[in-house]
C-alpha cells in the first residue's frame, strides 16, 4: 500500500522553497454563478516537471483545468495559506514529515492525477488568498517521474457559488468522534464525475481507490494490511491506484475518478485529523465497492 500523503509530501518539501514561477495567461471574472475557468499546464522536461500558471487568478467559483502535457501522471493540489506565513513555510511544513497540519495551511483540493498527455478538470471555490500549488499525483505514493513540482498563485475576489450537479457523490462522512464513514452513490466503470464531500472539523481528506485483483479479503484484514505499513498485498493493484486531491473537512468540490474496469475498488483514507491520530482508513474510512 502507498504511505500515507504527508510521507509523499515531504517530497514536495525537500526541493526547497524555490518554487517555478511562469507567466501564463490572466484571468477573467464572472457576473453570475458560472465559473471561473482557471487553466493550468504541467509539462516535463527530463525527470523534472513544473507548472504552467498565472500568478494570480480570480477565485470564487472556479473551473480548474489542468493539461498534462509530459508522460507521467500529475495533478494539482492548491494549498493556502493564512497569516504571516510564507509559501517557503508551506514547503517546509510538508518536508518536516510531521502527520499534524497546522491551523493556517488550508487544503482547499485540486485535481488528484492526470494522465500523460490528457486534460482533466474539476470545479471548487477558492477563497481569495495566497496559494503554493503542488502537484497532487505524488500524493498516492511515488511516482515515476521527479520531485512534486510547485507554483505561488494569488487569488483574488470571486464570487463562491454552487457546485454542478455530478451523477457520482463519495463522501467522507463523520460517524462520532474519531470515527468516519464512505457514503459512496452512483458510481460506474468507466470515468466518473464525483462531488466529493469532506467532512470533519479538524479532519482533512482524500480519496483512495485501489482496484482489487482477485477477489477482496475481509475489510478487516484490509484494515491490518493498511496498518502495517509494509509493502502492497498481492491483491491491491497499486499500479493504477486512483486519487482526489486532498480536502479539508467541511468543503466540497467535483473531480473525476476513472474506475477502468468493472469489478472491486478499496476505498480509503490515509491521512488523520489536523491534530495527528490515527489514519483515517483504521478510523471508518474503508470500504470495498464494487462498480459495473
Ligand atoms: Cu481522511
Amino acid at each position: 500500500m502507498p504511505s500515507t500523503s504527508k510521507r509523499a509530501l515531504a517530497l514536495v518539501g525537500a526541493i526547497a522553497a524555490t518554487a517555478a514561477l511562469l507567466m501564463g495567461c490572466g484571468s477573467s471574472s464572472s457576473s453570475d454563478n458560472s465559473p471561473t475557468p482557471l487553466s493550468l499546464k504541467i509539462s516535463e522536461k527530463g525527470k523534472k516537471s513544473s507548472f504552467d500558471a498565472p500568478k494570480s487568478a480570480t477565485g470564487g467559483l472556479v473551473t480548474v483545468s489542468l493539461a498534462n502535457e509530459g508522460k507521467a501522471p500529475h495533478g494539482v493540489e492548491f494549498i493556502q495559506y493564512t497569516g504571516n506565513h510564507t509559501a517557503g513555510d508551506v514547503l517546509k511544513q510538508f518536508g518536516s514529515n510531521s502527520k499534524k497540519t497546522p491551523s493556517w495551511i488550508k487544503l482547499q483540493g485540486g485535481i488528484g492525477s492526470v494522465p500523460g498527455g490528457q486534460t482533466d478538470s474539476a470545479d471548487l471555490n477558492l477563497p481569495a488568498g495566497n496559494y503554493v500549488l503542488a502537484d497532487a499525483a505524488s500524493f498516492g505514493g511515488p511516482t515515476t517521474s521527479g520531485p512534486p513540482a510547485t507554483a505561488d498563485l494569488k487569488v483574488s475576489g470571486g464570487t463562491s457559488g454552487t457546485l454542478p450537479t455530478t451523477p457520482a457523490t463519495v463522501t467522507a462522512a463523520t460517524a462520532g468522534k474519531d470515527k468516519f464513514k464512505w457514503e459512496i452513490s452512483g458510481l460506474k466503470a468507466g470515468s466518473n464525475s464525483i462531488t466529493f464531500n469532506s467532512k470533519g472539523k479538524e479532519a482533512v481528506h482524500l480519496i483512495l481507490a485501489v482496484p482489487v485483483k482477485g477477489k477482496a479479503p475481509p475489510l478487516g484484514q484490509i484494515k491490518k494490511d493498511l496498518a502495517s505499513n509494509g509493502p502492497p498485498p498481492p491483491y491491491a493493484d497499486v499500479a493504477n491506484l486512483q486519487s482526489s486531491a486532498i480536502l479539508d473537512g467541511g468543503l466540497s468540490q467535483t473531480t473525476t475518478l476513472d474506475l477502468k474496469k468493472p469489478g472491486q475498488y478499496i476505498f480509503f483514507c490515509p491521512l488523520t485529523d489536523r491534530d495527528g491520530g490515527k489514519p483515517h482508513d483504521q478510523e471508518g474510512l474503508l470500504a470495498v465497492q464494487t462498480v459495473q
